[in-house]
């Protein structure tokens, strides 16, 4: 069952440390990874249609490798009408949410007389990488793709692979509904590969998003330089502070909901009342009982999991931010107040009305979040990751004979005499 603590247990804080301690199972497959990239470099089509045939079971042709737009539109045809409808809905919100973290550029001209500006502009192509098999998403398939699309890139390349020629419907479905025309049946560290490098038939890319295996992963660490990537996701995370005026099925169903992610996902309940503590705890005993994937959750409340009893509201905000978590609910009477104290988490959903799952699929912020506390440094995706700034600089005679002699005096002092010349001839 989930682990208990509180804060006034005398060993607390190394309880704590041993339950916030790196669930990542590190396999180290830099080697085979290194390989693979080594070979599509160097045989580019043959190599992808080799290493397809070899790690997903599924010999495909050339002729094959792409799946045509005329495909995808009729998966989303074939699918049953409600899910049509969700996954329509889903991605006018996404696209909704994201359209609004839109940047302006700017542009001020100083006192000095100096024009300075900054311009937004998009990537030109994108590849958008997506499980196959047991971890595919169509919910993930949108978040990732909109806000590229949003952004204004071109051209996204996804890459799926079809494990013993197994291609899933709403995968495909998602894709056309986000507007992707270009899709190859290939996945793997070989996939990475070839969007980074580009083959015969696929063109490289500029920066490679979405989630993987450790292959994948590590794939991206590698191919990194070359394109940029994402960040490497992590297992799934919720923390939630919680008031004694709570329903606790509620909570217990919350919990569960990333707890069945996969073993290695995180539960957190933070509590100052002892009595929902208990009800909660019980809540998860039952609510498992008819879940479909309670081996899995069961297995990540125990193993990870916990109800952690506070003395108060500042306790409860300071576990938070110790932990940075990828997604934090907040139900209290003054939700809004609590967030203000907030200062790491990768998304928060405020209220009692406000389930992570909600976020998971339909609410608009993107889902592809930052894990393991990474949200002390990073943020979720959003149309900044496919965006890229340019600054500018324009000056008039007046302005370079104000600033120049500054600059002149700084190219000196580091001894480079050929920068201070550029400057000095055009002052008069
Ligand atoms: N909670 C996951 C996203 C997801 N949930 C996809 C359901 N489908 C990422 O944190
Ligand atoms: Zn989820």
């Amino acid at each position: 069952m989930i682990n208990r603590l509180a804060t006034r247990d005398p060993d607390f804080t190394r309880s704590l440390a041993a339950l916030i301690a790196d669930r990542a199972t590190a396999t180290d497959v830099a080697a085979p990874v290194a390989a693979i990239i080594a070979r599509v470099r160097a045989e580019g089509d043959a190599a992808l249609l080799d290493l397809t045939a070899r790690f997903d079971r599924f010999p495909i042709t050339l002729d094959q490798l792409a799946v045509t737009p005329a495909e995808t539109a009729a998966a989303l045809a074939a699918i049953p009408a409600d899910q049509r409808d969700a996954i329509d809905l889903a991605a006018r919100r996404i696209e909704a949410f994201h359209r609004a973290q839109l940047p302006r550029d700017f542009s001020y001209t100083d006192d000095q007389g100096v024009t300075l500006g900054l311009r937004w502009g998009a990537l030109d192509a994108v590849g958008l990488y997506v499980p196959g098999g047991k971890a595919s998403y169509p919910s993930s398939v949108l978040m990732n793709a909109i806000p590229a699309r949003v952004a204004g890139v071109a051209r996204i390349a996804m890459v799926v692979p079809t494990p013993d020629g197994i291609m899933n419907d709403l995968v495909l479905a998602a894709a056309h509904r986000a507007g992707i025309t270009e899709i190859y049946r290939i996945g793997g560290a070989q996939a990475v590969a070839a969007l980074a490098w580009g083959t015969a038939s696929i063109a490289p890319v500029d920066r490679i998003v979405g989630p993987g295996n450790a292959y994948v992963a590590e794939a991206k660490r590698q191919v990194f330089g070359r394109v940029g990537i994402d960040s490497i996701a992590g297992p799934s995370e919720v923390l939630i502070i919680a008031d004694a005026d709570n329903d606790p099925h509620h909570i217990a169903l919350d919990l569960i909901a990333q707890a069945e992610h996969a073993e290695d996902s995180q539960s957190i309940l933070v509590t100052d009342s002892p009595a929902l503590a208990e009800a909660v705890a019980a809540a998860l005993a039952s609510a498992l009982q008819t879940l479909p994937r309670a081996a899995i959750a069961a297995a990540s409340l125990a193993a990870h999991g916990a109800i952690i009893e506070v003395a108060d509201r500042a306790e409860a905000i300071a576990l938070a931010n110790r932990i940075a978590p990828e997604h934090l609910q907040i139900m209290t009477a003054d939700p809004e107040g609590d967030f203000a104290a907030i200062r790491h988490a990768g998304s928060a959903f405020l209220g009692r009305s406000a389930p992570t799952a909600i976020g998971d699929y339909a609410a608009g912020p993107n889902h592809v979040l930052p894990t393991a506390g990474t949200a002390r440094f990073s943020s979720g995706l959003s149309v900044f990751d496919f965006l890229k700034r340019t600054t500018t600089t324009s000056l008039t005679p007046a302005a370079l004979a104000a600033i120049g002699p500054a600059a002149v005096t700084l190219a000196e002092a580091e001894h480079l005499e050929g920068h201070g010349r550029s400057i000095t001839a055009r002052l008069a």
